[in-house]
């Protein structure tokens, strides 16, 4: 079996010991590589005042970790730059959020220049190579300019968006152009991957379909729909750890005569959270009689604080929060209880496990393994509801859910009344049918049909075909 060397953004624990993570391609990374005895390479998340290329290596559970330090500027362009000002709001249809500095493309070019010249003496003939995310769409284009001919194969774990918000950005011709240097790009769901086609078809010189194949700047790309999942098997075991029976217990007694909606969420504007947070005042002040049997918990930690628009989110969410306790709130109780802080993934279960309603609205979102978290951590004879946004990449699978417009604050409401009333064997119903859906669909599931896709293309076209 050939190698694996999977290249992402960062590096994170459980391979990096030491660190905190928090963000769903960790979750999803770490699981994957672990059956593999394969070498994930990326940034260490520090940076020097000059670039050294110096390699931190380190093995932990059968994988290799290989790290690299940034320079000082190298953050500011590229990871704060045109990774999260400019394509992330782009990729999640916020053009009014996107910032297009020309140094900030710069950045982005040379740090995917760096990574490359860094990686490429690590490479073995036979290796695969599996990039992610929108960090590192020109890594197949540098690490060809140094000779490398192994396959490269690309996932997008966030939204693909219609050709005509992509257009907005200034260079998206040479964006897309260096995709086609891979042998295969992923997407989350066949809506992405009917967007990037259209924009291919569309945009592209001498873009054309063929098969499961596109053809545009004279290359071929094999591109699919790979969505993500998470490892359920393991959510399933820490959901009886210690500690995750521990924060249930302690999340029990805090909701005690309650019915307890929860939300788990990055602190960021594509998760919809200030729009949540309205939904709930309207379901509070539309139903006076339900008010006291209901608490809400919103854990968000905060993330990417040196981004004004993560600031002033941060802000409103925190008027709001208080708005709404001011509003509602009585001397024994208050409606909404708003937490910016990590917890471990089995206290998240235990927390999960809990509630009766879960509320994961994204305003856009690629996948959402929150959704499916909270689906594996419910108790099979008396299961919480999952209220879930249209506009996340789960929602094409998870069609048991309560469906929701995360942009309508009266659709949230009537969701959470309908949730809260919904009987037990309708309950039941629901949850078994999206569990089976999350165990089936599982991160394994995911690695397994991307890497045998990069590494057979024959048996892709097969399947396709079939
Ligand atoms: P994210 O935008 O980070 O991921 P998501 O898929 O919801 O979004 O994953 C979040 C992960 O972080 C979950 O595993 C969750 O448990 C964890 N998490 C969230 N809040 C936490 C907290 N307070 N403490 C500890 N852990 C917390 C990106 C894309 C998604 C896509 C994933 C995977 O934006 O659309 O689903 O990658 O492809």
């Amino acid at each position: 079996m050939s190698r694996l060397i999977v290249v992402s953004n960062r590096v994170s624990a459980p391979c990096v010991a030491g660190e905190e993570t928090v963000g769903g391609l960790a979750m999803a990374l770490s699981a994957a590589l672990r059956e593999y005895s394969g070498l994930w390479f990326g940034w260490s998340g520090k940076t020097l005042p000059v670039f050294t290329g110096d390699l931190n290596t380190q093995t932990l559970d059968g994988v290799t970790t290989a790290v690299v330090d940034l320079e000082d500027v190298d953050r500011d362009e590229y990871y704060n730059g045109y990774a999260n000002k400019t394509l992330w709001p782009l990729l999640h249809y916020r053009t009014d959020l996107a910032a297009y500095d020309r140094v900030y493309g710069e950045g982005y070019r040379r740090v995917n220049k760096r990574f490359a010249e860094t990686l490429a003496p690590l490479i073995e003939p036979d290796d695969l190579i599996w990039v992610h995310d929108y960090h590192l769409i020109p890594l197949a284009r540098e690490l060809r300019a140094l000779g490398i001919k192994n396959r490269i194969g690309f996932f997008l774990h966030v939204p693909w968006p219609a050709h005509q918000v992509l257009t907005t950005l200034p260079g998206h011709t040479q964006l897309v152009q260096a995709m086609f240097e891979y042998d295969l790009v992923g997407f989350q769901t066949v809506e992405y991957l009917q967007a990037f086609e259209e924009y291919v078809l569309s945009q592209a010189h001498g873009g054309q379909p063929s098969a499961d194949t596109l053809k545009a700047f004279g290359r071929v790309l094999r591109v699919g729909a790979f969505p993500i999942g998470i490892d359920a098997a393991d959510f399933g075991l820490m959901l009886k750890s210690a500690r995750a029976r521990r924060m249930r217990d302690l999340v029990a007694a805090a909701s005690v005569f309650r019915h307890l909606i929860v939300g788990v969420d990055r602190l960021d504007y594509s998760k919809g959270l200030e729009e949540r947070f309205l939904g709930f005042e309207h379901f509070l002040s539309d139903n006076p009689d339900m008010r006291r049997e209901v608490l809400m918990l919103q854990i968000a930690p905060v993330s990417r604080e040196s981004v004004e628009a993560y600031q002033e989110i941060r802000g409103r969410l925190d008027a709001l929060s208080g708005r709404i306790n001011g509003e509602f709130a009585d001397i024994d109780w208050a409606p909404l209880r708003y937490v910016n802080r990590n917890y471990r993934r089995d206290e998240l279960a235990g927390i999960y496990a809990v509630a009766r309603v879960g509320l994961v609205t994204p305003l856009r979102d690629g996948m959402n393994l929150v959704a499916k978290e909270f689906v594996a951590a419910q108790n099979p004879d008396d299961p919480g509801v999952l209220v879930l946004s249209r506009f996340a990449g789960a929602a094409r699978q998870m069609r048991e859910a309560l469906l929701v417009n995360p942009n309508s604050p009266e659709e949230i409401a009537e969701a959470l009344k309908r949730a809260l009333a919904m009987e037990r064997t309708e309950r039941i119903r629901r949850w078994r049918a999206l569990f089976d859906g999350v165990q089936r669909n599982d991160v394994t599931a995911w690695r397994d049909s991307f890497v045998s896709a990069l590494s057979n293309p024959e048996e892709q076209q097969a399947a396709l075909a079939g």
